[in-house]
């Protein structure tokens, strides 16, 4: 990945993140000792030799990229040590990067090891159930925020091609609404849609009536229409990437008027070929200059070898934000959390007075 020279001074106020995968965020360090507690092969010795085999150097194929989960999600999976453990490191490693409220997302069921279907990691039948795999991310998450004084919540993931799972997920997102879970998302191939949205829709309905929060990854690699049909049929409240509304120009400018949120990833859109490679062509250039909605997110910092720092960098680098840009964006990130409104108005606060403005600034 680009790294940008060591003396350049980059946006170091308080942040906000939306879009990060928890199972995208695990250390390398704790792969390897939960593989060795559990007896587990991985074909390294060391973090570093783990790094290099997990990490994504160049844009990659949806084959290589889910190549790299297949070498890590059977060490964590269905582990409840290690599912409390890499939830609270997760916290301590965004305290680390001066977030101070982020919204981080996984699905339960991909870490689970029993009532899932067989996934490729995980051909084993255990006794750990989705959720009891909330449970445990909701603890570490808890103790994380304790120990660092950050603010965490988080968003389950339905998947694009396991519609049966999505019932359940919103049934997890309405038992733990009390317990840090704001929202449901929907992640996966954008292009498998239209058969299996029937099921998907039906969650995303039931989510909308008990006020559960709702984003959709869509237009990352997928068309302008996935983003419309998450707006329109899922009734999504912020977008996943979104990069390709710009390919409807209508859509996009009824997005813009209705301040939807679009959670941009730079790093990692470079590699998954979402975006070009060339940073000063991306699309965050064009929602910056029509003063849209987004925030900046790290995605999957684990296989893009990658920090939030690192997305901050690159914005200032190659796209010339500034430090007052850095600033709007994570005002408006914030006003688009999922937070209930009293929270929301103490996050405000937070950042207005961190940002030395009034909390009536306009921006
Ligand atoms: C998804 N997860 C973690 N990170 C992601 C992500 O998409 N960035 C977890 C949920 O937290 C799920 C992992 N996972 C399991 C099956 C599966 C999947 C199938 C598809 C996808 C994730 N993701 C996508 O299809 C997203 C779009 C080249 C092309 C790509 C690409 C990477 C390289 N198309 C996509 N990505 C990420
Ligand atoms: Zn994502």
């Amino acid at each position: 990945m680009a790294q940008t020279s060591p003396e350049t001074v980059v946006f170091s106020k308080p942040k906000v993140e939306l879009h990060v995968h928890l199972d995208g965020a695990i250390r390398v360090q704790t792969i390897l000792e939960v593989a060795k507690r559990r007896g587990i092969p991985l074909g390294a010795d060391t973090a570093e030799e783990l790094k290099e085999k997990i990490i994504l150097h160049d844009a990659a194929t949806l084959t290589v990229f889910l190549s790299k989960f297949e070498m890590y999600m059977h060490v964590v999976a269905g582990d409840r040590e290690a599912i409390e453990r890499i939830a609270y490191e997760f916290v301590e490693d965004k305290a680390k990067e001066g977030v101070v409220y982020v919204e981080v997302r996984y699905s339960p069921h991909l870490l689970a090891n029993s009532n899932v279907e067989p996934i490729p990691w995980n051909q084993d039948e255990g006794d750990l159930s989705p959720d009891e795999v909330v449970r445990l991310v909701n603890e570490g998450l808890g103790r994380g925020e304790k120990k660092f004084n950050i603010k965490v919540r988080s968003i389950l993931c339905c998947m694009r091609h396991m519609p049966s799972w999505s019932m359940d997920v919103v049934e997890l997102c309405k038992k733990y609404k009390d317990d840090g879970v704001v929202a449901i998302d929907l992640a996966g191939d954008e292009s498998l849609n239209s058969e299996a949205y029937p099921d998907h829709r039906k969650a995303y309905e039931e989510a909308a009536r008990r006020g559960v929060h709702r984003t959709v990854h869509a237009g990352e690699v997928g068309p302008a229409s996935v983003v419309k049909e998450a707006v329109e049929v899922l009734k999504a409240e912020r977008i996943g990437h979104g990069y390709r509304t710009l390919e409807d120009q209508a859509l996009y400018k009824k997005l813009l008027a209705q301040n939807m949120h679009f959670e941009v990833c730079p790093v990692s859109s470079k590699l998954t070929g979402a975006c070009d490679s060339d940073f000063t062509k991306h699309a965050v250039i064009t929602f910056r200059k029509d003063k849209a909605n987004y925030s900046l997110n790290t995605d999957d910092p684990l296989i893009f070898n990658s920090t939030l720092h690192m997305d901050y960098s690159i914005a200032q680098e190659y796209m010339g934000f500034t430090e007052e840009e850095f600033q709007r964006l994570n005002i408006r990130s914030a006003e688009s959390c999922f937070l209930p409104e009293e929270e929301k108005e103490e996050l405000l606060s937070q950042l207005y007075k961190a940002y030395g403005k009034m909390h009536n600034t306009a921006f």
